[in-house]
């Protein structure tokens, strides 16, 4: 009779599973693959628009200023600060068209294939720019 085996095999066996356990808790806890969430978390201060966005094509005084790029797909402002209405009309036929009257703005989609995009306005020809998608 040894009755003093069983207690000790017990005890043994409970700190291997408390060790074990333990390891397995850091390993559970040290990946962060969670880093995609912030990029989602910025979508609602963009959405808010209160500030003037960089990704905004402006009007004024018959002459366009465009943003150095915009990303494809994205949604832009249009902004016409004359009191005469415009259009932003690609000179490629269906890439976009947008009419934004005197004092308004406007959204315009960007084309979903990155290149360069000239455009103008349909009723001041000689007002002419490029938007670069990429
Ligand atoms: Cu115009």
């Amino acid at each position: 009779m040894k009755p003093s085996t069983a207690p000790f095999l017990a005890s043994v066996f409970v700190a291997v599973c408390a060790l074990a356990a333990c390891s397995d808790d850091g390993a559970s806890s040290t990946p962060s693959p969670d880093t995609t969430m912030p990029t989602t978390m910025t979508m609602p201060a963009a959405a808010t628009g209160t500030a003037a966005a960089p990704d905004e094509i402006v009007i004024a005084g018959f002459a366009f200023s465009v943003p150095a790029t915009v990303s494809p797909g994205d949604r832009i402002t249009i902004r016409n600060d004359d009191t005469a209405e415009h259009t932003v009309t690609s000179d490629v036929a269906g890439a976009f068209d947008v009419e934004i009257a005197g004092g308004e703005t406007a959204t315009l989609t960007v084309p979903s294939t990155p290149g360069t995009y000239g455009f103008h306005c349909t009723y001041h020809p000689t007002m002419h720019a490029g938007l670069v998608v990429g």
